[in-house]
């Protein structure tokens, strides 16, 4: 190989190491002290602490390293400000991950704060599911951000972390003052707000079901507090080219007070508002039932339709809520959905 090529590789390789360095730091707290050997998973020779530094990087096992007398020692552990876990030895030097994002070393690992995940804290959570599943403490119910694998950016959701394994909710409706006939541009966006009343967005929808394979979980309450569930596999929104497309692969009951099965009938169409018509039906079902939703020959329920809450709890009207298959007659008070995995 040419010689100039040779050293502008060299220029390369150090200008990555550098890179590389400044994702470590010195534990200052705990100068002439490396980690006790039984947290060191891997020994390697090394030229210099720059390469110790890379090594440590490109293996996910290595949370710390100490360098000295050409070696790199890695290990799967770190430190805080404790250091009851290290042992003097001065001829070597110890450098550990630094936490991104607000995150701090306790004791072994970076715990993340504010939707953060990794082992440095690095990214965000890709749906609540994973914020759940992390040993972040993402216990609380709440407004995170999210950052779906297909997403172009980050957005904020409502998670429902406390049961079922970290939920992300597409859906809210339980304020008899709040409306769902909103336009296409609208239903595409998302509307509301996250912590109420809202609709999270088509576009969002389609990142995410198309990121990971989730279920949809769609869920309402009789004005005599009985919740009722049904479940959609494989629950897929395709994007605004294909008509936000909607397939699932698979419907099945909740255990107890089954909400039964009304989606099977506009599954595979097109999503329609009042001002987008794209239903299998010589109406405008979106119109007619003010609710933005995937329409056949108009839809055996109404999710998006208007609270009504009526002192009987009978349906009395096609644009309010309800849900044939099983509440029949019987009209909600409050629906949710998520997306579960
Ligand atoms: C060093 O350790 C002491 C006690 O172990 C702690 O109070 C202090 O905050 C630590 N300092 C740093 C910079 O972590
Ligand atoms: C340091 O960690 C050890 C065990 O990891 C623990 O027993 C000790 O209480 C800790 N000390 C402080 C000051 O947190
Ligand atoms: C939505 O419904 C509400 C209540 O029926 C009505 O006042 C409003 O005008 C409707 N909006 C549109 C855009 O149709
Ligand atoms: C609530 O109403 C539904 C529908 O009428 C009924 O099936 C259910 O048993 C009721 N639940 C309670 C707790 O009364
Ligand atoms: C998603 O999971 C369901 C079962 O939960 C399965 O039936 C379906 O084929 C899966 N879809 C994909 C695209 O893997
Ligand atoms: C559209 O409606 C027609 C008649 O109502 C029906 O035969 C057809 O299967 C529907 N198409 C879809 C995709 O559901
Ligand atoms: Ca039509």
């Amino acid at each position: 190989m040419p010689k100039a090529v040779i050293s502008g590789l060299f220029l390369l390789i150090n200008m990555i190491l550098e890179v590389k360095c400044e994702e470590f730091t010195i534990s200052s707290n705990c100068s002439g002290k490396v980690m006790e050997s039984q947290y060191t998973y891997n020994t390697m020779i090394s030229r210099g602490i720059l390469e110790c530094a890379a090594l440590c990087d490109l293996d996910y096992k290595c949370l710390s390293f100490q360098y000295g007398d050409n070696q790199c020692q890695m290990n799967d552990q770190m430190v805080g400000s404790n250091c009851s876990r290290m042992v003097d030895n001065p001829s070597f030097q110890y450098y550990q991950k630094v936490c991104q994002n607000g995150g701090a070393v306790v004791t072994s690992f970076c715990l993340c704060i504010n939707s953060y995940v990794g082992t440095y804290c690095e990214r965000f959570m890709r749906d609540c599911a994973e914020g759940f599943s992390s040993p972040h403490e993402y216990t609380t119910d709440g407004i995170y951000t999210i950052y779906p694998v297909l997403s172009p950016t980050s957005f904020q959701v409502y998670c429902e972390m406390k049961s079922n394994g970290g939920r992300t909710m597409f859906q809210h409706h339980q304020s008899s003052s709040f409306y769902f006939n909103r336009t296409w541009q609208e239903y595409k966006d998302g509307f509301g707000s996250l912590a109420s009343d809202h609709w999270l967005g088509l576009d969002k929808m389609y990142y995410l079901t198309n990121s990971r394979n989730y279920t949809a979980v769609f869920y309402m309450k009789l004005a005599n507090s009985t919740s009722y569930h049904h479940y959609f596999d494989g629950f897929v929104v395709e994007n605004e080219v294909e008509g936000y497309q909607m397939t699932f692969s698979f419907a099945h009951p909740h255990s107890i007070n089954t909400l039964g099965d009304s989606l099977t009938e506009v599954k595979n169409q097109y999503f329609s508002t009042y001002d987008n018509d794209n239903d299998n039906s010589s109406r405008n079902c979106a119109l007619d039932m003010r609710s933005g939703w995937w329409y056949n020959d108009c839809a055996p329920c109404n999710p998006n339709g208007e609270l009504l809450k009526p002192s009987d709890s009978l349906k009395t009207t096609d644009y309010e809520v309800f849900w044939t298959n099983d509440l029949q007659n019987i009209v909600p008070v409050m629906v949710q959905i998520w997306l579960m995995v």
